[in-house]
């Protein structure tokens, strides 16, 4: 599936278990969690638990210090040999814990420079540090992008910390939508590779999402991801609307067979958590936690 790839795409891809279904069969990922802080709400967030923007929520993740987070990753590829890409994914937003997030990716590309580096945001604070991710080599980002209007973003996302100020409704939502539509045209010019994940709501954003694909793909993104809201009784309820449901397994597919006329969908997603190690749909964490990184001097 890879071999219509330009060259140089395909050597970004072919060892990233999410960027291809193919390599997901034999490469592994980790994330670490280092980043606490998120300058957005989303109504389907339990700040409790990890961003939903890719992870399951329903566990919180060991919050790392960057230093805790190099001396894992450098541990678990040395367990894991498969284990090729570095992804950092919560616990909030990677991009509004900026220094941390640097700190880590940083250190690990001096100390291990064949890991990929990857990262996931909901893209607000993106644009100012698009300069900062291509100089820290990182080549692979997510953004999640719920919608492109801003009447349908405000239903999702009811505020924004912005320039030092809460702002709310649809104006909120107007300045995140510039901002990932932004943040992806100047990623696609730098040639870094970007997955957009949209979360899939019933009733809410299921008849839009076709055109968040088709507006993505004409501005770059590689790959779409439409994941499924989850609205289990452990992770609460969905804040904002209450008693909200998620999609069946039918509805996702049908969107993301009718999305699939315009770009590449992902759809072996396995909605990791914060920490997850190891192949897609497969944690182990629990291998790696830091009492004991700590007794593995
Ligand atoms: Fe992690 Fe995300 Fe990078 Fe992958 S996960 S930051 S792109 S290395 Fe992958 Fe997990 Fe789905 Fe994310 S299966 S939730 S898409
Ligand atoms: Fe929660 Fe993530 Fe949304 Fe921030 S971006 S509010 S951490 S789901």
């Amino acid at each position: 599936k890879l071999a219509h790839l330009p060259e140089a795409i395909r050597a970004k891809v072919k060892d990233h278990p999410c960027f291809s279904e193919e390599a997901h069969h034999h490469y592994a990922r980790m994330h670490v969690a280092v980043a606490p802080a998120c300058n957005i709400q989303c109504h389907y967030c339990n700040r409790k638990y990890d961003c939903s923007n890719e992870s399951r929520p329903g566990v919180v993740s060991e919050l790392l210090t960057p230093e805790q987070a190099v001396k894992k990753t450098l541990a678990v590829a040395a367990t894991i040999p498969q284990m090729t890409v570095l992804g950092i994914a919560g616990p909030g937003d990677p991009l509004a814990n900026p220094e941390r997030t640097l700190a880590t990716f940083r250190e690990l590309s001096a100390k291990a420079p064949d890991i990929k580096l990857c990262v996931s945001t909901n893209g607000l604070a993106l644009p100012e540090l698009v300069d900062a991710i291509c100089e820290h080599n990182i080549d692979h980002v997510t953004i999640t992008i719920n919608s492109i209007d801003p009447e349908i973003g405000a239903q999702i996302h009811p505020w924004i910390f912005w320039k030092n100020r809460r702002i709310k409704g649809i104006k909120a939502a107007r300045i995140l939508i510039e901002q990932q539509q932004k943040g992806l045209e100047m990623l696609a010019e730098r040639g870094v590779l970007v997955k957009v994940n949209s979360v899939m709501i019933p009733g809410v954003n299921d008849q839009h999402l076709k055109e968040v694909s088709r507006v993505v793909k004409a501005k770059g993104a590689f790959l779409h991801n439409v994941m499924p809201l989850i609205a289990e009784p452990e992770h609460g309820t969905f804040y904002g609307l209450m008693g909200q449901r998620g999609p069946s397994h039918d509805e996702l597919q049908a969107l993301q067979d009718a999305c699939a006329g315009d770009m590449a969908m992902m759809r072996h997603c396995r909605q990791c958590r914060a920490d997850a190690v190891g192949m897609l749909g497969e944690d182990r964490g629990a291998e790696f936690t830091q009492d004991k990184i700590d007794t593995m001097e």
